[in-house]
């Protein structure tokens, strides 16, 4: 089984640290390969990041349906631009966020997500109501520092982390904890060990259902919502300097 990891910022530091985690996990037989766009944001930190992350990622979908991989994982926590994945793809598209979300919902009752920056919390809790477990999550918290300063400094970082689920713990009756930056995913072990509630990391719940998904035979639906994108004849530039307009 082959699967494509995709890190959609431009960070190829963060692609590696992502697709080791991913190879770590993955069942014999699996190969994860990670990719990243050049001129992508360096990190994904709110909407306008998100929307220039996307038309690059997306190539990088297209690139792996050619080269005919089994499943796709967008290795960013506000799943960027997954619908328009799984318009492209046939293959399964997983993002880590609803990943996550899903995982966690099926070991625990009450969970909290601990993200970078409080300009994320809205977005992901806004991504957890679109993927039904608005009641199971008690909160989003930020640790409020930046992506590449989680990826740049993990000791510093992963101390912070540890903080911020302890308070999750005790003031809002986390039972379990979300990681909710890929950044973040080399730490889970030890945040676990060290906190003493279950992490649940994006990037390992990804790659696993993408070997569900595609092992049992599942691919993504082309028929309604994720149907292939209509052909658009892109605009010629002689309509633009006529200044047609349809
Ligand atoms: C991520 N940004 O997982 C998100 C996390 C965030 O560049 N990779 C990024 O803070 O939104």
């Amino acid at each position: 089984m082959r699967i494509r990891l995709i890190n959609p910022n431009s960070t190829a530091s963060m692609t590696a640290h992502a697709e080791r985690v991913a190879r770590a996990v993955a069942a014999p037989g699996t190969v994860v390969e990670g990719v990243n766009p050049a001129g992508t944001p360096a990190s994904i930190e709110g909407h306008a990041d998100e929307a220039l992350s996307v038309p690059a990622m997306l190539e990088l979908i297209r690139r792996g349906e050619h080269d005919g991989v089994d499943g796709h994982v967008i290795a960013c926590f506000d799943d960027p631009g997954l619908g328009a994945a799984r318009e492209v793809a046939r293959a399964p598209v997983v993002g880590i966020c609803e990943a996550a979300v899903h995982a966690v919902s099926m070991i625990a009752r009450r969970f909290s997500i601990v993200t970078t920056l409080e300009r994320s919390v809205p977005i992901i809790e806004d991504l957890v109501q679109d993927y039904g477990a608005g009641r199971r999550c008690r909160r989003v918290r930020a640790v409020d520092l930046p992506v590449l300063v989680v990826d740049g400094d993990p000791l510093y970082a992963r101390q912070r982390i540890a903080e911020e689920i302890g308070r999750a713990v005790r003031e809002e009756r986390a039972e379990a904890v979300v990681l909710g930056c890929a950044g973040m995913s080399d730490h889970r072990g030890w945040l676990q060990q060290e906190t003493g509630v279950p992490v649940v990391d994006g990037v390992v719940a990804a790659v696993k259902f993408i070997e569900a998904l595609a092992g049992a035979g599942l691919s993504t639906s082309k028929v309604g919502a994720y149907a292939f994108p209509l052909n658009k004849t892109p605009a010629l530039p002689h309509d633009a300097a006529a200044g047609a307009t349809r």
